[in-house]
């Protein structure tokens, strides 16, 4: 995608003006209901164990805020608010919706775009991923190895360029929520309500609600078509992001951090819509 000092040309940006998106906005708070402690506490204990948030409690390990001591849960609800809701309201919704997946013969090699953060040279042999807490401090460094043994998944999905492009493409990966379960259950880091994903040089970065991470589609993707990753493509590792356009598969991931405040995004920072929901 190319990037004019102005920010993207009118025309690539997504459909959403600022005022449709305050008012979207507007609108999903409006449908949010407001809910006391004891009401909240049956729903986080119910809801993310069944229904609609099944992807997410499919998830061995993942226990975000179902394992909180009764009282200190309380106290993080009233402290979250407004993330709170937004991260269950929406999570429960939209961003738990799949993408429509396609036969594996529909699907083919697509086209190199965007090589921000892929100037360097790496040596995906010794590529490490580090993984960042809450206050930012290291809890893990992952190898290409320890990825690959978590179950993988194929996934036959249309990628969506803002530029006004799509593709059938078949990806290859493991789920982002059994990468999180790795993590998120033995560090406590349960608070996390976004997670922000950079390139090794931290010129590519994006920002993703929790809910859409734990996406059941969205994969930690090493192959595509498969074929392990060119480096034009993202090697060793990027991100699929099925309901989502394709600004947020960021290619060549180094640093994936758990954060509990909304993370920036290289390209919100330049105008496009920072959930850029499909
Ligand atoms: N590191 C990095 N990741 C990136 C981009 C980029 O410029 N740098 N561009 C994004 C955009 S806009 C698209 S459409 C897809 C394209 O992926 P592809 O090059 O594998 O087709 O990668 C996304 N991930
Ligand atoms: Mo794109």
């Amino acid at each position: 995608m190319a990037e004019s000092s102005k920010g993207p040309k009118r025309s690539e940006r997504l459909v959403e003006t600022d005022e449709e998106r305050a008012r979207r906005y507007a609108a999903l708070e409006a449908e949010a209901p407001t809910i006391d402690a004891e009401e909240y506490r049956r729903r986080t204990r119910r809801s993310f164990l069944t229904g609609g948030a099944a992807a997410v409690a499919g998830l061995a390990g993942w226990r975000w805020l179902g394992n909180r001591p009764e009282d200190n849960r309380a106290i993080d609800v009233l402290r979250k608010g407004h993330e709170f809701n937004e991260a269950l309201w929406r999570g429960l919704s939209r961003q738990q919706a799949t993408a429509p997946t396609f036969d594996r013969s529909r699907s083919s090699m697509m086209r190199v775009n965007g090589r921000h953060g892929l100037d360097d040279e790496i040596d995906v042999a010794t590529w490490e991923l580090s993984v960042l807490g809450l206050d930012g401090e290291p809890i893990g460094r992952n190898t290409m190895d320890d990825i690959k043994a978590l179950p993988k998944n194929e996934l036959t999905v249309e990628h969506k360029c803002v530029e006004g492009w799509s593709h059938i493409v078949t990806w290859g990966g493991a789920r982002f929520s059994d990468f999180a379960a790795l993590h998120l259950g033995v560090t406590g880091d349960n608070a996390a309500g976004f997670v922000s994903l950079e390139t090794p040089d931290g010129r590519y970065y994006v920002g993703l609600d929790m809910a859409s991470m734990m996406n059941s589609q969205m994969l930690l993707a090493y192959e595509l078509q498969g074929e392990p990753l060119t480096s034009d493509h993202g090697a060793p590792l990027r991100l699929a992001t099925p309901n989502k356009y394709g600004i947020k598969c960021i290619k060549r991931i180094g640093t994936i951090r758990f954060t509990d405040e909304q993370p920036t995004d290289y390209w919100y920072e330049r105008g496009y819509d920072w959930y850029a929901q499909l």
